[in-house]
């Protein structure tokens, strides 16, 4: 079998929804906000596939936010690959539900007043039931974890801290330099494990990275719905 026959890939708007468009299996390119829910619909129509959703952080933790809690809630088989900028790239650099607190952006020009959401901890809280933070320093260790996310059963949501040298690190750090970005995300990380044995001190301003929960006890969404409808369907 084809793996194009096995794989569809959804993006919603944004700088990184356009990834799904560049490579060669079925792809959905929705409206703003609305990957998961088109996802949700896509795997329940074809339970068989794998379903990866690409989204920004705006698209997925501000527009489509109520999308992304019912979707980890129902813990249906997708994966929600995150690419997190620090704000809404595509449309000039306006502040995102993720833009760090006195973050400057075209529109908190006196700093954001806002506390951003952490989409990991909103991710398990809703019921995800795969949960890691890599970053686009950690190439080889973000793609071990990608397809482990496609291999689990349930929802799965990466989020990747990305580096945005046309907006971010210009207005929110004033760094244009891609480089340079790359190492402040090396920099502004620890691993899990490696976060176990340091004091406060040492993990303060750093940002866990790895494979942050896992559980394979609970009932996926799909499968199970099938489950039960043709067990119905053998009683009538
Ligand atoms: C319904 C709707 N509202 C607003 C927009 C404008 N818009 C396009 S992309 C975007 C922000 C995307 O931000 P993010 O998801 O963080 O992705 P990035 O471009 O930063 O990768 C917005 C507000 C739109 N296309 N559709």
């Amino acid at each position: 079998m084809d793996i194009r026959d096995k794989v569809a890939l959804v993006g919603g708007i944004g700088c990184s929804g356009w990834i799904p468009v560049y490579i060669d299996v079925d792809t959905l390119h929705v409206l703003h906000g609305r990957a998961i829910p088109f996802a949700s619909g896509l795997k329940m129509s074809d339970p068989s596939r794998k379903v990866i959703v690409f989204t920004g952080d705006g698209d997925c933790l501000g527009i489509g936010g109520n999308h992304f809690i019912h979707g980890a809630r129902r813990n249906i088989d997708i994966t929600v690959i995150m690419v997190h900028n620090q704000i809404y790239g595509m449309t000039g650099g306006q502040v995102a539900p993720t833009t760090p607190s006195h973050g400057k952006t075209k529109t908190s020009p006196y700093g954001n007043p806002e506390i951003p959401f952490d989409g990991c901890a909103l991710a398990k809280a809703a019921g995800a039931t795969f949960v890691a933070r890599w970053t686009t320093a950690h190439p080889r260790q973000l793609s071990k974890t990608i397809a482990e996310a496609i291999d689990h059963e349930g929802f799965s949501f990466i989020e990747v801290l990305t580096q945005c040298p046309t907006q971010a690190g210009r207005v929110i750090y004033g760094v244009a330099d891609p480089a340079q970005l790359l190492d402040m995300l090396k920099a502004n990380t620890i691993n899990v494990n490696a976060a176990k044995n340091k004091s406060i001190e040492e993990l303060t301003g750093k940002i866990l990275i790895g494979n942050l929960y896992h559980d394979d006890e609970r009932l996926e969404f799909a499968s199970n719905y099938y489950k039960k409808i043709s067990k119905l369907a053998a009683s009538c």
